[in-house]
């Protein structure tokens, strides 16, 4: 049988509101990650390594740095008619942005109709995984579904953030029931402390697809979501399955990193999913040849450390440093520094997250903090070490103790 025709549908409209600080000037998908990524580099190097090249990202929500970045980055050479494309919302069928996600889809339809796809893959934008969607894509067509929604295990204390997926227990591949964010989630059987959870990424008959979002279109109750009304309305006619991610099986995946799949939906999963990068045997391995993450930085200096003269030993341990990073005479460890980041003599940065262009002058000392884009951190002065004080100065400081200090923020010394 021939392989069928897919196009792929990247949701990157969402706001992130747990995210902020980080996306007061940015989409969620445009939130630079693991030094020299953005989130949505994730979804896109997956769709291409499962040698799915033509991919429409759909934008809304402050999606300047997010579509400048799509465009510049992920430009292909149209010789073989492959894209990924930035489609910013255009009003297409009313005065009124993405109502939801499955909004999002019935406002491109003209796109699908162009394309003439017999399937079409959507994944969301904003998680750290590795998936080979082509595996996906061959179950759902064997299974016969109209719809394949991808589902992880996760602890049942975070149901509320998931769409929860109740299977046949004759069937295991159906889909019997599917709540959006349950309070009263349905554990998997045999196991009381886990559900499964939507991924939010579905396998879809193009047919199906036109004919549901423009039934949910007209529905004046619908919220126009994904997984609150769309899957639902598949679970209903017995034509949803599930794919269960665990089967997935990426070439060079270590045992310790093949089933990753992180929603960093939170200041601290976020926080966390960084760190992940960084231990010796790392929870997610970026240096998995066989299924490259792809990103935009090209053109940029080595980066360099330089021995600033006595005590002051320029060094970075437990730690990634991204290219055009420059380390005079500080000292890192478990921290995360993004391009032109400069660290100056006897400055210490340790288990901190440093975005692009960040200062850290002399003396200062960093721990425990995500630092956005450009902040100079003046001589002295200390971040992450005193939690009043932070909050006092306008930082934002999470739960789990985490100091971010935003994009643009003047720190006065
Ligand atoms: P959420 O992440 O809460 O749950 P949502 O906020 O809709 O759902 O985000 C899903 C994806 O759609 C994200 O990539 C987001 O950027 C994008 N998006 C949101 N609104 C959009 C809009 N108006 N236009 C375009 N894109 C938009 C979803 C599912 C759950 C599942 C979790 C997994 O609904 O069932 O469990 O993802 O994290």
């Amino acid at each position: 049988m021939a392989a069928p025709r897919v196009l792929a549908i990247v949701l990157a409209g969402g706001e992130g509101k747990r995210l902020m600080p980080l996306t007061a000037a940015r989409a969620k998908p445009a939130v630079p990650f693991g030094g020299i990524y953005r989130l949505v580099d994730f979804a896109l190097s997956n769709l291409v390594n499962s040698h799915y090249l033509h991919i429409v990202v759909l934008t809304q929500y402050k999606s300047h740095s997010l579509d400048r970045h799509v465009a510049k980055t992920w430009r292909m050479s149209t010789l073989l008619g492959n894209y990924v494309a930035p489609v910013p919302a255009q009003q297409r069928v009313g005065k009124h942005w993405y109502l939801g996600s499955a909004d999002a889809i019935y406002q491109c339809l003209n796109i699908i109709e162009d394309e003439r796809p017999d399937i079409v893959v959507v994944v969301g934008a904003d998680h750290v995984y590795r998936m080979d969607f082509s595996q996906m894509v061959d179950q759902h067509v064997e299974s016969g579904a109209e719809i394949t929604v991808a589902g992880i295990r996760q602890p049942i204390g975070m149901a509320d953030q998931f769409g929860v997926i109740e299977t046949d227990p004759s069937d295991p591949v159906r889909i019997a029931a599917f709540r959006e964010k349950p309070s009263d989630p349905v554990a998997v059987p045999g196991s009381p402390d886990e559900i499964f959870a939507s991924m939010g990424n579905y396998v879809i008959n193009a047919d199906a697809l036109i004919a549901a979002v423009t039934a949910d279109a007209a529905d004046p109750n619908s919220r126009h979501d994904m997984g609150g009304d769309l899957v639902p309305a598949f679970v209903e006619k017995g034509t949803a399955a599930v794919y269960d991610f665990i089967k997935n099986d990426v070439p060079g995946s270590t045992d310790r990193d093949r089933d990753y799949w992180r929603d960093v939906g939170t200041l601290d999963s976020y926080y966390d999913a960084n760190q992940d990068l960084i231990s010796i045997e790392p929870v997610f391995n970026l240096y998995n040849d066989s299924w490259p993450v792809f990103t935009g930085y090209t053109g940029l200096p080595p980066a360099k450390f330089v021995h600033a003269g006595p005590g002051r030993l320029g060094h970075a341990a437990d730690s990634i440093v991204s290219p055009g990073v420059l380390v005079s005479g500080a000292t890192v460890s478990g921290s995360i520094l993004s391009p032109f980041t400069h660290l100056h003599s006897w400055a210490q940065v340790t288990d901190s997250v440093l975005m692009d262009g960040v200062q850290v002058q002399r003396y200062a000392q960093v721990h425990r903090a995500i630092i956005d884009k450009n902040v100079v951190v003046p001589e002295r002065a200390r971040i992450g070490l005193d939690r009043e004080h932070d909050l006092a100065r306008g930082f934002t400081v999470t739960e789990s103790g985490i100091t971010v200090v935003p994009k643009g923020h003047v720190i006065e010394s």
